[in-house]
């Protein structure tokens, strides 16, 4: 994976209290839809989105979030569920369009906390567009992308995150295409924060998770997420414990490679957090434009100052 020169993020502050016990944080977080959903979880065994679901909870704890004031939106895929398991208000939305949801509701509710559930293919095949453009406009919601290199749910074909040369249901002799880099994309539309993290690296994976909801503006968390069942099992990682190993052997820090030679970090994950320019968010422009035009400054602004625009 290539990321694209931006300044390397400090980690956020921590807090000096102790992580509360997972039972307490899951009692207050957590949610069991009803009572067939709570015999069995929707997910395989092992599957790294459970661990994700976890990591997601806790960040909100450390941010001491009301669970009233959360809404997740997710897209289609096998985490597409995962909204239900939250005590959080929650949006299901057709496939690839979470980022767009996730938009609307920042822009009628900005007091919310919004955070997008998506996977590689939602969020970068189907759903590239909004999630360019939400990134392009940056507005304040925080897009948490699942990749798991395939297309899960719909039984693991080739995705827009796929890396070459492996197998997938849709590329049974190697993937040929060229694989996107979720944290460049992001940083490239206009992201101020973008972060990569791996299920293995669990503490990581919450300081980046919270970083980005802290974060005033459009933020993304790549999670490197295990789907042993459909990637691993066809590329020499049948387990779950194979591929977190995976993950931890081959996992090295932003800090570490900017110090390494371009060839000692290819194929390796590069994990951190990096930020962009500040730019101007969306929902703060629409409000000011919104109090100018209710102050009486239409006309003015339809005769425009007759003055070249200065381009910011
Ligand atoms: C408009 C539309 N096209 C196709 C589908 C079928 N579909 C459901 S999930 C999915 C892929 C999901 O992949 P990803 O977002 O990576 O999630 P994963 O299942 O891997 O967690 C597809 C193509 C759909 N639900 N809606
Ligand atoms: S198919 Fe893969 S991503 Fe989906 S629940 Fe199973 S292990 Fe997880
Ligand atoms: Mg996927």
């Amino acid at each position: 994976m290539t990321t694209i020169e931006a300044s390397p993020a400090a980690a956020p502050a921590r807090k000096r209290s102790a992580p509360k016990p997972m039972e307490e944080t899951i009692e207050f977080y957590g949610n069991v839809p009803n009572e067939n959903e709570g015999k069995h979880f929707r997910y395989c065994p092992g599957c790294g989105l459970g661990i994700a679901q976890s990591a997601i909870m806790r960040a909100f704890e450390r941010l001491e979030l009301d669970p009233k004031e959360i809404v997740t939106v997710g897209g289609s895929g096998c985490y597409a569920v995962m909204g239900s398991y939250y005590q959080a208000s929650q949006a299901h939305m057709g496939h690839g369009r979470a980022a767009a949801m996730g938009t609307a509701i920042k822009l009628c509710r900005p007091d919310l906390t919004v955070v997008t559930l998506q996977g590689d293919g939602d969020a970068l095949a189907i759903g590239a567009q909004h999630f360019v453009h939400a990134a392009r406009r940056n507005i304040d919601i925080t897009v948490i992308v699942f990749n798991n290199f395939v297309y899960g749910e719909t039984g693991g074909q080739h995705g827009p995150t796929t890396p070459r040369e492996t197998i997938t249901q849709t590329s049974p002799y190697g993937m040929v295409e060229n694989d996107f880099d979720v944290v460049d994309i992001a940083l490239g539309s206009g992201a101020g924060y973008a972060a990569r993290t791996t299920v293995y690296h669990a503490q990581h994976m919450v300081r980046a998770i919270e970083g980005a909801i802290q974060h005033k503006g459009f933020s993304v968390v790549e999670i490197l997420q295990n789907c042993h069942e459909l990637w691993g099992k066809r590329n020499g990682m049948p387990t779950a414990p194979d591929m977190l190993k995976w993950y931890k052997d081959n996992s090295i820090t932003a800090a570490r490679a900017a110090k390494l030679e371009p060839e000692d970090i290819l194929g390796k994950f590069i994990i951190g957090t990096w930020t962009g320019p500040e730019r101007p968010e969306l929902g703060e422009e629409w409000r000011k434009l919104v109090d100018r035009v209710q102050g009486g400054e239409v006309e003015a602004a339809k005769r425009g100052s007759g003055k070249p625009p200065a381009l910011a």
